[in-house]
């Protein structure tokens, strides 16, 4: 269970990687950045305190796995992986430019701290299912952690991997739905409605739970749980905001890949970090 000087940790990482982020997508000018804000929380939690990895042995054989099937939010990836200091900071000045070591999606050949290529969506998923079950077949207790989008869950791929993970009861496959009602042009509910997601990952074998995406205690609460599963997979489903964080996307349907500038970023980075000074205050009394 994480305590409050937890809880403040971890929210003070979510700020410095939502900051990178932010900053990343606005030096460049343009980019996904409303379904790499509604990931911050569960990669911060992921990168600091669950998963079993090792920055300076980015290729350690013993590591758990993590697969960003929506590979399209590679930005709020790296900046976690360069946060945790699989490389430098610097780096993330050159997304998606040429030559980069940072492409727009997720690029295991490309990136240290990346165990999946994605972007062609639906497909991560099954990745996630064949690592885990080459684990399985190896008697290694490593976990297998994996985002998909609502959007992406769309795609008739993610349930064939969906049936297979149960059919192999794979444990240590802990994946989370990113459900944030949007997908690349408007609301789920309007382009393809996918309710009611607990219904049909139980139905197809899961230990489902519901969760705040932007709460540590809830996220941490539900991968305590899922750990203990003894035979089938598990699905945690996130309820969160995309755009998180940027005033002018959160809401707005226009959000999945946004133009702004560094001038904006600056701004909104000022509002961020004031913001939660502010918070850090009230709770110190
Ligand atoms: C197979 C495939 N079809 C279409 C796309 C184009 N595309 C990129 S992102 C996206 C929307 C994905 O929605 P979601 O998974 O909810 O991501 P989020 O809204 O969280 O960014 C689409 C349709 C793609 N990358 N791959």
């Amino acid at each position: 269970m994480l305590s409050d000087e937890d809880v403040r940790a971890l929210r003070r990482d979510a700020l410095e990687i939502r900051v990178l982020t932010i900053d990343m997508i606005g030096h460049l000018g343009k980019g996904h950045i409303g379904g790499s804000l509604s990931i911050i929380e569960i990669l911060t939690l992921l990168y600091r305190t669950v998963m079993k990895v090792n920055p300076s042995d980015p290729n350690w054989p013993e590591r758990d796995r993590f697969v960003l099937s929506k590979g399209h939010a590679g930005p709020a990836l790296y900046a976690a992986l360069a946060y945790h200091g699989y490389f430098p900071v610097e780096w993330l000045h050159t997304l998606n430019e040429g030559g980069t070591q940072l492409p727009s999606h997720a690029d295991m050949t490309r990136t240290p701290g990346i165990d999946m290529t994605a972007g062609s969506l639906g497909q991560g998923l099954s990745a996630a299912v064949g690592i885990a079950l080459a684990n399985q077949i190896d008697g290694k207790e490593r976990k297998t952690y994996c985002i998909i989008g609502d959007g992406e869950s769309n795609e008739g791929q993610i349930w064939e991997a969906g049936m297979s993970a149960s059919q192999f009861h794979l444990k240590d496959l802990i994946a989370f739905t990113d459900y944030n009602k949007m997908q690349l042009d408007g609301w789920m509910t309007d382009v393809m409605n996918v309710e009611d997601l607990n219904a049909k990952w139980l139905a197809f074998g899961w230990f489902v739970q519901r969760v705040d995406g932007h709460d540590f205690r809830q996220l941490d609460f539900a991968i305590e749980r899922a750990r203990k599963e003894q035979c089938r997979p598990s699905m945690i489903i996130m309820d969160t905001v995309k755009g998180k964080g940027l005033p002018m996307a959160e809401n707005n349907p226009a959000n999945h890949s946004m133009s702004y500038g560094s001038t904006e970023a600056s701004q909104v980075i000022s509002r961020l970090r004031a913001r939660e000074a502010r918070l850090e205050e009230v709770e110190n009394g």
